[in-house]
């Protein structure tokens, strides 16, 4: 059995390098868990090398699979039905399997689609495997957990899969299979070691319920780790066969457990590993102790969600988290020597003209090293999105518009060009300060880093959508 892993690219047709990007470990763990069972698998990263049509119809003929299996985010829907149809077109016995965040989400009405044969809710990992071993042995489907597929013209649904209790039973993701050193989620890091950058995952699913996220569907609420051994061996991996020095943990919350967080920075500073890492943080879970370790421990930037400066509107999104969290954090992580990013957005349920101003007073009392500024995206399967569809104000269905730079939701209080306007207006009145622009200057260090920031610039002025492209 040959299996070809596909992470469909932005657009089939239009060169689309995105400006930042991250390996797709979703893909690299499923075929870790092939490999290790002797299975021929290989991963196309259609995202990351803005592979169009007919490089990935090369790709299939030039490999010749049996499954082809393609990992969907909402925004990448068509994309991925498409590659399905390009399969078929090619060769009609090929399995098409469609999984991640959007079908498992939306797993009913991708199922219909005729080029498409199997869909996978949830964790994709041991599915994979038994599905490809099903599939090898002309079984009957029906003993795989966690799957959608069709029989005589019949959609068949079998039981669901619980969620992997045990992380570490999952094996380190394949990165021979990825193009590491194309990764990057900044051009350019004036913190950053000489070497190359990968992106690893600790830990998976979230115990908080905010309206606006689906990681709940594939990842569920119980907070479930890798232990900081198995961390520190991936971390160790990458170091020494890939010349990884910085690293950057996508976790949903990175530091959720804080004992948990100081035993993988400890045994990262006794092994001597010298990396540059940043991380997402939640503001409820920071202490100056924590920071003080990540910092000793490499750690050069968190990453916060703040999302608005309004707390009615954090409380209706049920962020659980409050102003002063959210002041406090940020004080304390530059206490700490460390960078800051914060997220905002504008548009979330309940936002007004005048919410959005609370959230732009904010993130200028906070002032953050970096901004964003993204448009709440109702994503199927969150309560956002239901309110949104309920409520008749989803206007524009098309899910290659359900991107952070587009506005697709209106309410009679914001109009879609209202939303538009506020995001771009955010992002120029924070950076255009000269008290922002000051420090942008101070921070460079390298030619690297004065290029960047001319793009950056370059991008804000006259290219304003290519900043969340992708
Ligand atoms: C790191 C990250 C990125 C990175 C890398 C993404 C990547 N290539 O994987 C970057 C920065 C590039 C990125 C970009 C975007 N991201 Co992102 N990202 C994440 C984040 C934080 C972690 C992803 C990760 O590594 N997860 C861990 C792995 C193990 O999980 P996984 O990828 O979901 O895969 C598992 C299952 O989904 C399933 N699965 C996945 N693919 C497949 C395929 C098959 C065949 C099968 C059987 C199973 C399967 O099995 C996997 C293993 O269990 C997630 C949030 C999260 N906690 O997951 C958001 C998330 C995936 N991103 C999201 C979005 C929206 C985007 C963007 C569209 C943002 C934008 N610009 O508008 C782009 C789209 C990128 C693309 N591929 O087209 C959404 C997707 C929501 C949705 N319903 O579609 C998420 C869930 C966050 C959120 N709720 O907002 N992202
Ligand atoms: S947005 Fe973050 S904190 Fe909120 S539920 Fe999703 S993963 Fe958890």
């Amino acid at each position: 059995m040959k299996v070809l892993l596909i992470n469909p690219p932005i657009s089939m047709t239009e060169d689309t390098i995105p400006l930042f990007n991250s390996a797709p470990l979703g893909l690299g763990y499923i075929a870790a868990v092939l490999e290790k069972e002797n299975i021929d698998v290989k991963i196309i990263d259609g995202y990351v090398k803005g592979l169009k049509r007919e490089q990935i119809e090369d790709a299939i003929e030039s490999y010749s699979p049996d499954i082809v299996a393609i990992s969907v985010v909402t925004p990448r829907a068509k994309q991925g039905l498409e590659i399905s149809r390009i399969v078929k077109e090619k060769r009609a016995d090929i399995c098409t399997i469609l999984g991640g965040p959007h079908i498992t989400a939306l797993s009913d009405e991708v199922i219909k689609h005729k080029e498409v044969d199997i869909t996978v809710i949830g964790e994709g990992e041991f599915t994979m495997l038994e599905l490809v071993t099903a599939i090898a042995d002309k079984k009957d489907l029906r003993s795989v957990a966690g799957i959608k597929y069709k029989k005589d013209g019949e959609v068949i649904e079998t039981e669901s899969r619980p969620l992997i209790k045990d992380l570490d039973q999952i094996p380190h993701p394949a990165f021979h299979l990825l193009p590491i050193g194309e990764y990057n989620p900044y051009p350019s890091n004036s913190k950053g070691r000489p070497g190359k950058f990968a992106n690893i995952i600790t830990s998976r699913g979230c115990p908080h319920k905010c309206t606006y996220c689906d990681v709940k569907l594939t990842f569920g609420r119980s907070f479930r780790v890798h232990s900081p051994e198995y961390v520190i061996e991936e971390i160790e991996y990458l170091y020494h066969n890939y010349n990884v020095r910085n690293i950057s943990f996508r976790d949903s919350i990175f530091n959720l457990r804080k004992e948990r967080i100081k035993e993988i920075c400890a045994l990262i500073v006794k092994r001597g590993l010298d990396i540059s890492w940043e991380c997402n943080g939640r503001v409820n879970y920071v202490d100056e102790d924590l920071l003080r370790t990540m910092k000793d421990a490499g750690c050069w930037q968190i990453q916060y969600g703040v999302e608005s400066g309004n707390q009615e509107i954090l409380d209706k999104a049920a962020r659980n988290t409050t102003i002063q969290q959210i002041k406090d954090a940020f004080k304390l992580t530059k206490k700490a020597g460390l960078e800051v990013h914060g997220y905002f957005m504008v548009g979330l349920p309940g936002e007004t003209k005048a919410t959005i101003k609370d959230t732009i007073k904010l993130a200028k009392l906070i002032s953050p090293d970096l901004v964003g500024f993204t448009i709440a995206v109702p994503f199927p399967g969150s309560e956002f999105y239901e309110w949104a569809v309920k409520n008749g104000y989803l206007k524009i269905e098309d899910w290659n518009s359900f991107v952070f730079n587009s506005a697709i939701v209106e309410t009679p209080e914001l109009s879609r060009q209202d939303v538009l306007d506020a995001q771009k207006h955010a992002l120029m009145s924070y950076y255009l300060r000269p008290k922002q622009i000051i420090k942008l200057i101070m921070k460079m260090r390298t030619v690297e880093d004065l290029k960047t920031n001319i793009g950056y610039a370059k991008i804000l002025l006259f290219k304003f959508k290519d900043i969340y492209h992708g």
